[in-house]
């Protein structure tokens, strides 16, 4: 369900206070109230999210073999947990997409020339800063939209870029990438306004599966005006051992990331899953070109999800696929753009070939 309201999640006082109050709830924009300088529209109320979480876990755990879908990992634990797995040794794609950006982030700002940067999936905007600075440099940059199904990440980001850039206005977006998409900001609803960067970062374009990436790309391109650019970031194939070791890192990090999911489901849902009764697996689907992530249920168990009034039954090494993330070829990715409608004007990558970023313009 679209739409928006004025709760207030467990963020803290200050970014409670930026994101829960002056929001107006007929129209979903916070333009006045406490700070005109960060407008907020969410998509995914408390009530919402719970319903789409409930959907989804519903589905999920009912199918055969059983699977959740990825997004359910970001709660505010969730998303602290991920940004830990982009310092971990073994992660390499974050270092790398830093890496090219740092090369090509003037190039972008002078060929986009955007006043307004969206981000999708935007997390904590920690490799945006270099996008945001080269923008700010060219003289163009007024406004910042980070867009994220994570209202806890979205906040701290929020007002961090809000202080970082005095200048810029921050209209940030909670919503699901794959469902509301027609309702990101468009020109009208963005005072001077011309040309918009939309930016997707870190490879998460790979954690959907084809059909739902092919229907998330035509959303994207028809959003799209003449005049505006996206950038994509793309993690590529590689050795399987080097991708295994990424998703399988020796702290344990990504293992906790992946149980993670299961104490959303706890929490939002009322269950009594038991994040140690499930193993971490990680293996390389070659045919597919994509990392699964799975939990192994560790012996057999009964699961009570309180709010569903559904009781799930898992056998001992029963394996539940909690994520994909696809690695991508340069023809492929150009023959997906152009099958909805998009020109990669320019390709870049990293000495290793391990990442990379394409900007693509309307076709
Ligand atoms: N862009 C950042 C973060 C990547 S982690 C980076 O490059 O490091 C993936 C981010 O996408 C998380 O912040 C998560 O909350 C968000 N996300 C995942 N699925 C989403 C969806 N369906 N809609 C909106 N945001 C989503
Ligand atoms: C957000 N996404 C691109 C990450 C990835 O690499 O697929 C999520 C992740 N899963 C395990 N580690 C990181």
């Amino acid at each position: 369900m679209t739409g928006s309201s004025t709760d207030v999640t467990d963020v803290g006082s200050d970014v409670g206070s930026v994101l829960g109050t002056g929001i107006d709830s007929r129209v979903g924009i916070a333009a006045t109230g406490t700070d005109p300088r960060i407008v907020v529209d969410r998509h995914l109320a408390a009530s919402d999210r719970a319903a789409a979480l409930a959907a989804d876990v519903r589905t999920g755990l009912t199918a055969d073999p059983k699977e959740l879908p990825p997004k359910w990992f970001y709660d505010a634990t969730g998303s602290m947990l991920f940004d830990a797995i982009t310092r971990l040794p073994e992660y390499y794609p974050t270092r790398a997409e830093r890496a090219i950006l740092t090369g090509c982030v003037q190039e972008i700002a002078a060929m986009s020339r955007a006043d307004t940067l969206i981000e999708l999936g935007s997390g904590t905007s920690a490799k945006t800063r270099l996008l945001l600075d080269a923008l700010r440099h060219s003289g163009h940059l007024r406004r910042f939209v980070p867009f994220d199904v994570d209202e806890t990440v979205l906040s701290r980001a929020a007002i961090a870029v809000r202080d970082e850039y005095p200048g810029v206005t921050i209209h940030a977006v909670v919503g699901d990438f794959e469902r509301h998409l027609d309702l990101l900001p468009g020109i009208d609803r963005l005072p001077g306004a011309k040309r918009r960067l939309v930016v997707f970062l870190g490879g998460t374009i790979g954690n959907l599966a084809p059909a739902q990436r092919h229907d998330f790309l035509t959303s994207l391109r028809a959003q799209l005006n003449e005049g505006d650019t996206l950038l994509l970031g793309t993690d590529l194939a590689k050795n399987p051992d080097r991708l295994v070791a990424a998703y399988d890192d020796s702290a344990g990090v990504t293992a906790a990331f992946n149980r993670n999911v299961l104490s959303v489901i706890n929490h939002e849902l009322d269950a009594d899953f038991d994040p140690r009764g499930f193993a971490h697996v990680v293996c390389w689907d070659a045919a597919n070109s994509w990392i699964e992530m799975r939990l192994r249920s560790v012996r057999d168990q009964r699961i009570q999800i309180g709010a569903l009034d559904l009781s799930v039954s898992f056998a001992e090494n029963e394996q539940m696929r909690t994520e994909i993330s696809t690695k991508f070829t340069r023809d492929r990715l150009t023959a997906e753009f152009a099958a909805v409608g998009l020109a990669m004007v320019r390709w870049w990558s990293d000495p290793a070939d391990d990442f990379a970023l394409s900007l693509c313009v309307p076709a």
